[in-house]
């Protein structure tokens, strides 16, 4: 469902053409990520060399935006302290900034982290908590960058334990709906907001897949949608054999599936860990539009 309505998102100056959909590349640089965590570590420090050097191939493979985060959301994560936070992300979005042609999200929950990161020349703030933190809503419209609110039930140690809904979809649009005029009030204008039902944050694998299959209801609410899929642990759990979750180095194929059944049911954005395949699979689903109807 690609949307040529849809006007060009500026971040800061560089702009995202949302009239088909975008890929966002994962960069991780954090040590205990589910799925590609510690990757960019070197003798127990992050090294800078090789995650600019995945940023890069990231980018070479096609992605439109590079989400930059240094906080583990996986269920059971350890937290991360301020300076942790800002040891790892700053200095990569400083220099992917200064050498990559690329939107660059800043995958924060902290105000701090948002006002520093968009000094440095980041475009665009990723927030899993939707800014509910304390400071987060002035702070980013401080930035005047676009925001993406996603939706969590629960806080990420115990998000999983037993998420719990009457209608998933209901509840998921209401709160975003409400984050989103707590966003106008902030100064924050409703065109740079981007939303996300946050697959697998507080959500069973029904829940996710309620939230798949209806999510032209959260598009119709006008904001452009941003999808994260790819090699989550509902994927596992659908794939599981004798009672073993498959691993997250066996769900590509499956992360492309779920990409383009989100793009087809109206995702603008979808967050990748694998970028060079999702672009190629979504190239598909642009294609069958532009050709297609003819
Ligand atoms: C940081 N992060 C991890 N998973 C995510 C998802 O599904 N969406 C967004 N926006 N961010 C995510």
């Amino acid at each position: 469902m690609s949307n040529p309505q849809r006007p060009a998102l500026d971040c800061a100056g560089r702009f995202l053409d949302l009239s088909r959909p975008l890929v966002m590349g994962i960069v991780n640089t954090t040590p205990d990520s589910f799925s590609d965590g510690g990757a960019l570590y070197r003798d127990g420090a992050l090294d800078l060399e090789r995650a600019f050097a995945h940023a890069r191939t990231l980018c070479e493979e096609g992605a439109a935006i590079l989400d930059i985060g240094g906080e583990s959301t996986r269920p059971g994560a350890n937290p991360v302290s301020l300076q942790e936070e800002q040891d790892r992300v700053l200095p990569l979005v400083e220099r992917v900034a200064a050498e990559l042609d690329v939107v660059i999200s800043v995958d924060t929950s902290s105000a701090a982290v948002m006002r520093e990161a968009a000094a440095l020349g980041a475009g665009l703030i990723n927030d899993v908590r939707a800014l509910t933190r304390e400071g987060a809503l002035e702070a980013a419209a401080a930035t005047g960058l676009p925001v993406c609110l996603m939706h969590m039930q629960g806080q990420p140690d115990t998000m999983q334990a037993a998420p719990s809904y009457a209608d998933v979809v209901a509840e998921v649009r209401t709160f975003l709906a409400q984050r989103a005029a707590a966003c106008a009030a902030a100064g924050i204008d409703r065109r740079r907001l981007l939303l996300d039902p946050g697959f697998g944050f507080g959500k069973t694998v029904a829940h996710n897949f309620q939230l798949l299959d209806r999510l032209p209801e959260l598009a119709r609410d006008g904001l452009p949608l941003l999808v994260g899929l790819s090699r989550k642990s509902l994927i596992g759990k659908v794939l599981a054999r004798d009672d073993r979750e498959r691993p997250a180095e066996g769900r590509l194929p499956a992360s492309l599936a779920l990409a383009v059944l989100a793009v087809e049911r109206g995702a603008a954005i979808v967050r990748a860990h694998d970028v060079a395949a999702t672009v190629d699979a979504l190239a598909m689903f642009a294609a069958m539009r532009e050709w297609g109807r003819q």
